[in-house]
């Protein structure tokens, strides 16, 4: 049945397209904190390449939200971190922080 064939198809192109996206997502940034803005819950960060965002470039300094603010109490200004982002609604956001090697 031809039918079938195209579900199958289509099937396991998502199943391969949800599988990309996981693996963008659990890719850990590499960033230096430049700014933290603790009470807009917002912090700058000069960060590596983003590949679910696509961000190639190296060395881009920019402000992110972050998901919660309480993830600003775990960082200071100068310090390297990991981070994973996400494009949302109100802007890239920041949903995983935490300092780095
Ligand atoms: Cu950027």
């Amino acid at each position: 049945m031809k039918t079938n064939k195209l579900a199958a198809m289509l099937l396991s192109l998502s199943v391969t397209l949800i599988a990309g996206v996981a693996f963008a997502q659990a890719a850990m940034v590499n960033g230096e904190v430049k700014k933290i803005d603790e009470a807009a819950g917002k912090v700058t960060l000069k960060h590596g390449p983003i590949k679910n965002l696509d961000m190639d470039e190296d060395g881009m300094t920019m402000v992110f939200r972050v998901q919660d603010p309480a993830m600003l109490k775990q960082v200071k200004v100068g310090d390297k971190v990991q981070f994973e982002a996400e494009r949302a609604t109100a802007g890239i956001t920041i949903t995983k922080l935490q300092k780095g090697k």
